[in-house]
């Protein structure tokens, strides 16, 4: 199956139901996903550099809410260490079984355990790699730092955790200037404003960001003795946080 244009949301819809992970989206997550979120090939890429740099011979890589497994095959194709099986999970059946599909017809050499299933409930052990690339955001936020507590817990010493998320700022003139700017490279990217405020509207009750403070504070809280931003562009950012 090649990827499909999006065009979901650019046709008026009347009642809006909030976004869902579908075989509607699946069938165009690839485009949606590259014309909706600004550096996403950038991210995917560094994923596969910073777990090069991180895998520890004899542990686990895990790839939280891969939809397609953009990250797990980043990772696959970069990582040198020996005996280190790729994990990834997600929640929504139609993505799993495509990404099954994804993963078969990669010629990586990695061990690849594809596993459908809410990132809450599975074991995170011998960790050495864990990325929540855009997951995160999508998890009820009394839940978050339970997450984070369990990625800590099931992480190696040196271990590292990637954390990808769309973010909110407390200052509210640069919050909308970084909202308007997000628009217009969705607009430039060929999306109408009429998909950007169906998009918007279908996802405000789904997708909740928070601050880089908010998120510092949690990885603080799971265990963290550090964390910082090594990527963003406008509000879409990603953080590395080593367990020491
Ligand atoms: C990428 N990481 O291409 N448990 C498991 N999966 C979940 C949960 C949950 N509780 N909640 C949401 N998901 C990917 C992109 S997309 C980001 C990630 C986006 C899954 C959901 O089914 C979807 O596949 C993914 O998280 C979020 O690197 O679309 O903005």
């Amino acid at each position: 199956m090649s990827p499909k244009h999006d065009d979901i949301y650019a046709s008026p819809l009347g009642e809006l139901s909030d976004f869902r992970f579908d075989q509607d989206v699946v069938e165009v997550f690839p485009d949606m996903i590259k014309r909706s979120v600004p550096g996403y090939a950038t991210i995917v890429g560094m994923i596969g550099n910073l777990a090069e740099r991180y895998a520890q011979t004899g542990t686990n890589c895990y790839d939280l809410g891969c939809s397609l497994g953009a990250a797990t095959l980043a990772m696959r194709h970069r990582i040198k260490a020996a005996n280190c099986p790729i994990i990834a999970i997600d929640n929504s059946s139609a993505m799993v079984k495509h990404c099954a599909k994804v993963m078969a017809a990669d010629s990586g050499e990695l061990p690849v355990e594809l596993i459908c299933s809410d990132i809450q409930d599975v074991d995170i052990s011998n960790a050495s790699v864990v990325v929540l690339n855009f997951t995160l955001q999508f998890i009820d936020i009394n839940q978050r730092c339970a997450i984070l507590q369990r990625i800590y817990a099931g992480l190696r010493p040196g271990g590292v955790l990637i954390l990808s998320e769309k973010v909110a700022f407390d200052d509210a003139p640069h919050h909308e200037l970084m909202i308007e700017l997000h628009h217009n490279f969705k607009r430039a990217n060929g999306y109408s404003d009429l998909e950007i405020a169906q998009k918007r509207s279908a996802i405000e009750n789904v997708l909740i960001p928070e601050t880089l403070e908010a998120h510092r504070e949690r990885l603080k809280q799971a265990g963290f003795a550090s964390s910082d931003v090594w990527f963003q562009c406008f509000n879409f950012a990603s953080m590395i946080a080593i367990k020491e």
